[in-house]
């Protein structure tokens, strides 16, 4: 992008000379400045944290791990990396998956280009000087001509308001944000949320805890998750395959390595049916899901699946009335993400384990403490708030980020999130989400989604250089398309039938779908058909022309 930077008086004192400003250093902000790199960009990372990682960094609450086998949950951009990196477990704790996403960092020499322990509070495009002006929260101001927020999907951590918290004095902690130095061991420790973070730590926390009270809101469905230590041999067999499984992965529905298995689980009878569910059991959450590939779309072989799961819980839960509140039911299997566990349900059969049911007798107040429910108190030395995140728009709200003739995308979007492919939108010239809204990645295995989003902009923002550093813009009719798509897409299956953080909402109360449910596959298909067509559904600008 020689020849159309700003000019260096519109600069601040210690801003540099960059073409492109990448917010976030997780598995997306890496290997975006990686590819930048690679073609030659002048890219800057701007990360919160002291040091790389996102999720992996943030989330080390304990019992933290993924739940699609780190084989297939890893960078396929490099065939050393894959040969030379040796997963130990089949799916790996957080403290592996953060050395790895360290080891990255280090071996492409990414670090020298990641301004660590800074957040981006605002970005300013300026129309006549074609560039955004970042605003730092250290006050300085970095002019780049290109924006890439690879923020991530569930980074913007979400703590309930609950009534009396302010009285409460015992340690306060949240999944996303753990500490390691609030005691756990032989207190009494209350955790509020029961999705796959709450879920992974319960176990955890109910074996080291004085006890343990859980306060539900809405059981979610888990299945066990499979994991075992990988031996040379699973990886030498892994190995063997790992290109063609990848190149599979690419273009199948959800980025994972096999595919749904053929077939309608109504339309088998039911000793077959049974066996094929467990058959996928123990291969964690991947292997219910792709046990029919009718699962997601039809509602009877749904609730057989739904049902197998509910006879294992009642097979763990002997107590009546935990079993009942934590069996869940109403809504589809997989229409919520699946959960992934290794001991929750036999932590929660324990007895000094307590189950709270906050819909039926919800928290009314608090003391130093305790929490206090409709039905009396419970006593809490510490509050671990597994509640999860501003999902796929959260990390992009927090920063004030001002369009064309100052358009807040804050506001804008408090009227439901909109992006073209889920990559741009319209108003915000030179700007690109990673995993926004409108894409497929927290629909997928993500790694895969993110790869495809940043080859895709790398190559975009190569083009426009090869132009003479154009800007482009997505146009506001292909983006309202592209929306209705991915609606009209996912009321084809059964996720719009439950109540999840798939879901925005509108100022006016209208839900709002938020991933790509149409595939990773079609995805990048139509992705790759919009750059062949000279970026169809973008305007683009040349540079002289401002
Ligand atoms: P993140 O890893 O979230 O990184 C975003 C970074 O941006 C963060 O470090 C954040 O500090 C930084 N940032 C945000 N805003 C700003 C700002 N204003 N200024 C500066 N920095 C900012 N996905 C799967 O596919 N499989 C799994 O098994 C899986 N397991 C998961 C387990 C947990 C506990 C969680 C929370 C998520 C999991 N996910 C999983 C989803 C996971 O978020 C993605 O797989 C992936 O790690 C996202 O990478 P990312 O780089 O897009 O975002
Ligand atoms: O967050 P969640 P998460 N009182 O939103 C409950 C990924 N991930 O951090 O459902 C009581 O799923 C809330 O109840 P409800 C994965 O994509 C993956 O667990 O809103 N409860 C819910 O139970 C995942 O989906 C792994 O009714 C309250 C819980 O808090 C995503 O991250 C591990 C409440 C929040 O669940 C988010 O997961 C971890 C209240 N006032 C995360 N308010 C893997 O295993 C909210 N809740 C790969």
């Amino acid at each position: 992008m020689q020849g159309e930077r700003p000019e260096r008086d519109q600069r601040a004192a210690g801003s540099e000379d960059i073409d492109v400003l990448i917010v976030g250093a997780g598995f997306a902000g890496l290997y975006m400045l990686y590819k930048l790199r690679e073609l030659g960009f002048r890219a800057q990372v701007v990360e919160a944290g002291s040091d790389v990682g996102g999720t992996w960094y943030w989330n080390r609450y304990p019992g933290a791990r993924c739940d699609i086998p780190s084989i297939e949950y890893s960078y396929s951009f490099s065939p050393e990396l894959e040969r030379d990196w040796r997963w130990t477990e089949r799916y790996a704790a957080q403290p592996e998956i953060l050395a790895y996403l360290g080891h990255v960092a280090d071996r492409f020499d990414l670090r020298r280009d990641i301004r660590f322990d800074t957040r981006v509070m605002a970005a300013d495009w300026d129309d006549a000087a074609g560039h955004w002006a970042v605003t730092l929260d250290d006050g300085s101001t970095q002019p780049t001509p290109h924006l890439i927020l690879a923020t991530g999907a569930l980074s913007a951590p979400k703590t309930p308001d609950l009534a009396g918290l302010d009285k409460f004095r015992g340690d306060i902690l949240h999944t996303a944000l753990w500490r390691d130095d609030v005691a756990i061991d032989g207190k009494r420790v209350a955790v509020f949320g029961t999705g796959s973070s709450g879920i992974q730590a319960i176990p955890q926390l109910a074996a080291r805890a004085a006890q343990l009270t859980v306060f539900q809101r809405t059981p979610n469905f888990a299945v066990p998750a499979g994991n075992h230590p990988l031996t040379d041999e699973d990886r030498a067999t892994a190995a063997r395959t790992l290109r063609a499984d990848r190149e599979a992965a690419r273009h199948s529905p959800l980025g994972f390595f096999s595919a749904p298995r053929p077939g309608a689980a109504k339309a088998q009878d039911p000793a077959a049916r049974t066996q094929r569910f467990e058959e996928q059991w123990g291969a964690g959450t991947a292997g219910m899901l792709l046990a029919y590939e009718d699962l997601l779309f039809d509602e009877e072989s749904n609730g057989f699946a739904a049902q197998f799961i509910r006879d294992k819980i009642a097979g763990i839960v002997a107590d009546p009335d935990k079993r009942r509140a934590i069996t869940p039911t109403g809504y589809p299997l997989g229409s919520r993400r699946m959960c992934s566990e290794i001991g929750f349900y036999d932590a929660m059969a324990r007895d000094d384990v307590t189950l709270v049911d906050v819909r039926e007798n919800p928290v009314i107040d608090m003391t130093a403490d305790s929490i206090v429910t409709q039905s009396g108190g419970y006593p809490a030395d510490v509050i671990v708030f597994a509640t999860g995140f501003d999902a796929c728009v959260g990390a992009i709200k927090s920063i004030d980020i001002r369009g064309r003739a100052g358009l807040s995308l804050r506001d804008d979007w408090d009227n439901g999130p909109r992006a073209y492919l889920g990559l741009a939108i319209a108003g915000f010239p030179n700007l690109f989400t990673i995993t926004g809204p409108g894409s497929p990645s927290v629909l997928s295995n993500v790694v895969i989604s993110i790869e495809q989003h940043v080859d895709w902009i790398a190559q975009c923002l190569a083009a426009l250089r090869a132009r003479g550093g154009a800007i482009i813009e997505a146009e506001a009719d292909a983006e309202q398309a592209w929306m209705a798509h991915t609606d009209e897409v996912a009321q084809q299956t059964l996720f719009p039938r439950a109540d999840s953080w798939y879901k925005g909402r509108t100022r006016d109360g209208r839900e709002v779908f938020m991933p790509y449910v149409g595939g990773v596959g079609t995805y990048r298909v139509r992705c790759d058909e919009v750059a062949a067509a000279g970026y169809a559904g973008f305007s683009i600008r040349e540079r002289t022309s401002i």
